[in-house]
């Protein structure tokens, strides 16, 4: 018998399955539907680990779906516009267009290589105008239906790629990408109106009962629902005055979530970005400093938490609302934000950490009000109190928990009319003006007269010039000589194209609609499209569990909202693996110079640790974590493909690791995965002919069971506990005699193994006789008459004192039980040569031995 040769069976089965269009999804196909879908790559060249663990658990969904008579729908596609390929452009030369399509050609061929059951004739492109033409259309309805708009705000400028960044993209106050230190800009923006859909989004979360809790949870802390009482505060000037007359001030709002803590307050403070501010700052240069170096940083929430606590007394001050003789002094703060609430609070030092530190610095009263049993006397030293407790110096409020507090105090606002319970959300509205090159180009014309007119839609799509250059930084569309200056739509006066293009999150915000759909005059059929949606299962990085997957669930709520497409949520069952890890290795360098990496192929790695091929040196093992350029713990996938075979690399990623954890690649990890292989090509090899003899009825149930078990783990995704299964039942197949009960077990594996190793499976399924192809056989079904557990546990004692145990047939008879029992060592011991005086059985249960 020869070994498995996993180049030939790769070229033949993806051959046999692209002919026969094995993996195409039929809308009108009678079977129930299936969606799974993996999140698409953004083609960057090459397919790392990471995506083939993605792409594996997919398919073996899949696979198994298909298997038990579902129609699957399995597409693939590239999200394809993004910055990669500009910076690509830029350091190249090349353009991005062809940067990203010669990686798409190569990722393809790398994934048909992995013989993914997918269905390539529904693959999509982001990039492409069939694609980003429709996704115009959609903005333009979205823009319709009120749920776009236009305003100037303040951005997160990245002034070394010139562009805006979104806070996430923001890290220690630098751009992720160039490290440049962000500042804050105003520029007119588009908004998609998320905050609209905030109370649904959250709400649809606890549905979600197929998703992980934990990404659930990141969700709603994102959505950020709090509930407190807004009210206004009556400004009074105390003079020294800066600028202004007594009274011209008014009055200003506060949001507070902790309308309890009021007679702890201690000061006011309001964003710098607050109209109140500006209009101190109008006499006060001081002051007028101090808000132009708050706004010098980013708006991003993290930064704001973690910087320094920084104020700036205004000499104004306001009446405490519950106490016409009480005064607060009013303070610009740095970390009030002016698009939260209402840019403006109240501090309660006692109770708010943030408050404490400001009060710290700059001398504030610090009032507890809030007391756990004990503590009601006890001084608040650096930590603020935030758990629960009754009120104390709160006057009429003295003795309530500080729920019933807050429940009165909101009423007393609402009688007396200074100030109204209401809802809060940290969710803004999503800014998807970017002003890069590569990506959708918003289907806007700023005309002088009109304003800003959408594209006609018949006009679409509004494609991207292709001539085009990178040599300077900035929007190349604002650059193009031509291409902007277009007549107005309505008036046809000379008029100027948005220049600006789509946050590429809006790309993967409906790639999963038109996949399931995908006319050349529409974006979607709503009709076919909701045949398949919602996908049944979605699997993808945890880094995505915010924004991608929120951004999608707005888009298909807004959709349903303005009648496009009947479905609410996009995903039923998601599913978030882990990374593919790896050690690292590494030499130090001079002091402040970085380690010097080395690749896994670099290096010679024994017990002790590692040398460098290269001179024999050792070389230090590093920790184990995630693939990484960087780091350079890569291990190319078409290299391990080459030497492992497809089927190999797929098993491995499946084995050893529960899938929502992390995987360590290794060498033996990836030989065993290859020794599997082979042996169940031995095993149908040797069961190729059908076999005479007696049935093993402990084998065939062994055989039922692994099904059993194996169809539940895949159900729930539980990969590496079927794998461990099925080495448990090949080990016994081969310690089998020849029987038509060995021959019916290995094709069983070999049905069970399909979905993971697909070309072995074919190969040896052909081998063993078997009609057609296994991909399109039946699911094995489990006989439930030979699931029952038929074993049972004998007790044995001597004289009444536990000797020992064994397991027996249920049902056996006196004489087999007694033998059994007479035959344990421990019992052996006992009696030492001494016959029994008399033994007692309980069938099925205990042999009790009077000596
Ligand atoms: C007084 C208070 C007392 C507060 C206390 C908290 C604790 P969440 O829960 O995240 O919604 N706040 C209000 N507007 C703000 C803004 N624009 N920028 C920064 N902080 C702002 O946060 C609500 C709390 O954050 C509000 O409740 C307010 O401080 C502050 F013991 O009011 B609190
Ligand atoms: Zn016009």
């Amino acid at each position: 018998m020869s070994r498995f040769d996993h180049q030939a069976a790769e070229a033949r089965w993806q051959a046999v399955w692209a002919e026969r269009q094995s993996f195409a999804a039929r809308d009108d196909s009678p079977r129930p539907k299936a969606y799974v879908l993996e999140m698409f790559p953004y083609p960057s060249g090459r397919i790392h680990m990471g995506h083939v663990r993605n792409y594996t658990f997919g398919d073996v969904m899949a696979r198994t779906r298909r298997a038990q008579g579902f129609e699957v729908l399995h597409p693939m596609g590239w999200d394809s516009f993004g910055m990669p390929a500009e910076n690509a452009a830029m350091e190249k030369g090349v353009h991005p267009g062809n940067w990203t399509r010669a990686n798409i050609a190569a990722m393809r061929a790398q994934l048909q290589r992995l013989g993914f059951a997918l269905d390539w004739s529904r693959e999509l492109s982001t990039c492409e105008p069939d694609y980003y033409g429709q996704e115009q259309a959609l903005f333009l309805d979205m823009l319709a239906a009120g749920l776009v708009y236009r305003r100037e705000s303040a951005v997160n400028w990245d002034p070394v790629d010139m562009t805006v960044l979104a806070n996430e993209q923001v890290i220690d106050g630098r751009g992720w990408r160039s490290g440049a230190l962000v500042e804050r800009r105003k520029l007119n923006q588009w908004f998609l109106r998320i905050t609209d859909f905030a109370e649904d989004l959250l709400d649809g979360l606890k549905g979600l009962d197929q998703w992980p809790e934990k990404v659930r949870l990141m969700q709603e802390n994102w959505i950020g629902k709090s509930t407190g009482l807004k009210f206004t505060f009556q400004v009074q000037a105390s003079p020294p005055l800066a600028g202004g007359e007594n009274g011209e001030f008014g009055s200003f709002d506060v949001f507070t979530t902790r309308p309890d803590t009021l007679f702890g307050a201690s000061f006011a403070a309001i964003a710098a970005d607050h109209p109140m501010a500006q209009q101190c700052a109008a006499g006060n240069p001081a002051l007028a400093a101090f808000i132009a170096q708050c706004q010098a940083g980013g708006t991003a929430a993290a930064d704001i938490e973690t910087q320094e606590k920084l104020g700036f007394d205004t000499g104004l001050s306001v009446v405490h609302p519950l106490d016409p003789a009480l005064r607060l002094p009013v303070f610009v703060a740095n970390f009030v934000l002016m698009d939260y609430g209402t840019g403006a609070l109240f501090g309660c030092p006692a109770h708010d950490q943030r408050d404490l530190d400001f009060a710290r610095k700059y001398q504030l009263p610090v009032i507890r009000v809030v007391a756990a049993p004990g503590e009601e006397t006890a001084p608040i030293h650096d930590e603020a109190y935030t758990g629960p407790g009754r009120m104390v110096n709160s006057r009429w409020l003295d003795g309530m928990t500080a729920d019933e507090a807050r429940a009165a105090v909101i009423a007393r606002a609402e009688a007396e009319g200074w100030g109204q319970g209401v809802t809060q959300y940290r969710l803004r509205d999503w800014g998807v003006s970017r002003q890069r090159y590569w990506g959708t180009p918003i289907p806007i014309i700023h005309c002088e007269i009109c304003g800003a007119v959408p594209v006609p839609k018949k006009q679409l799509p509004v494609t991207l010039p292709e001539d085009v250059t990178f040599y300077v930084p900035g929007n190349p569309l604002d650059r193009h000589p031509t291409w902007k200056h277009v007549d107005c739509p309505q008036c046809g006066k000379p008029a100027r194209r948005e220049t600006d293009t789509l946050d590429t999150f809006t790309n993967s915000s409906w790639y999963f609609i038109r996949f399931a759909s995908a006319p050349d005059d529409r974006p979607f059929d709503p009709a076919v499209a909701a045949q398949w949606l919602p996908v049944g299962q979605y699997i993808g990085g945890v880094e995505h569990a915010i924004l991608h997957l929120l951004y999608a669930r707005f888009w298909t709520r807004a959709l349903q909202r303005i009648g496009k497409l009947d479905v609410a949520e996009p995903f039923a069952g998601l599913f978030t693996q882990g990374m593919v890890t790896h050690e690292t290795y590494s030499r130090p360098q001079a002091e402040g110079l970085p380690p010097i990496w080395f690749a896994p192929d670099e290096v010679e790695r024994s017990a002790s640790g590692a040398t460098l091929k290269a001179d024999g040196a050792p070389v230090e093992v590093g920790r184990v974590i995630k693939m990484s350029k960087s780091k350079k713990n890569v291990i190319d996938p078409d290299a391990i493909l080459g030497r492992y075979g497809a089927d190999a690399v797929r098993w491995f990623m499946l084995s050893d690791s529960p899938p929502e954890r992390d995987l360590a690649w290794s060498e033996a990890g990836i030989d065993g995965a290859w020794r599997f292989v082979q042996r169940v090509w031995r095993l149908a090899n040797d069961n190729a002919a059908p076999a005479a003899g007696d049935a093993d009825s402990r084998l065939d149930r062994q055989v039922h069971r692994t099904i059993a078990a194996v169809t539940g783990d895949i159900d729930r995704l539980q990969f590496n506990k079927a794998v461990a299964r099925l080495y448990e039942l090949v080990s016994a197949l081969e310690r089998a005699a020849p029987s038509p009960s060995r021959r019916a077990g290995v094709i069983a594996v070999v049905q069970l193994v399909a979905p993971m190793t697909p070309h072995l499976a074919e190969e040896a399924w052909a081998l063993l006789g078997q009609p057609g192809l296994v991909c399109d056989a039946a699911w094995p079904v489990a006989d439930p008459a030979l699931l029952v557990d038929d074993e049972v546990t004998i007790a044995v004692q001597v004289n009444g004192k536990l000797k020992g145990d064994f397991s027996a047939a249920k049902g056996s008879d006196r004489a087999t039980l007694e033998t059994a029992a007479l035959a344990l060592p421990g019992v052996q011991r006992t009696l030492d040569g001494k016959p029994a005086r008399k033994i007692i059985v309980v069938p099925d249960r205990l042999v009790n031995i009077v000596a």
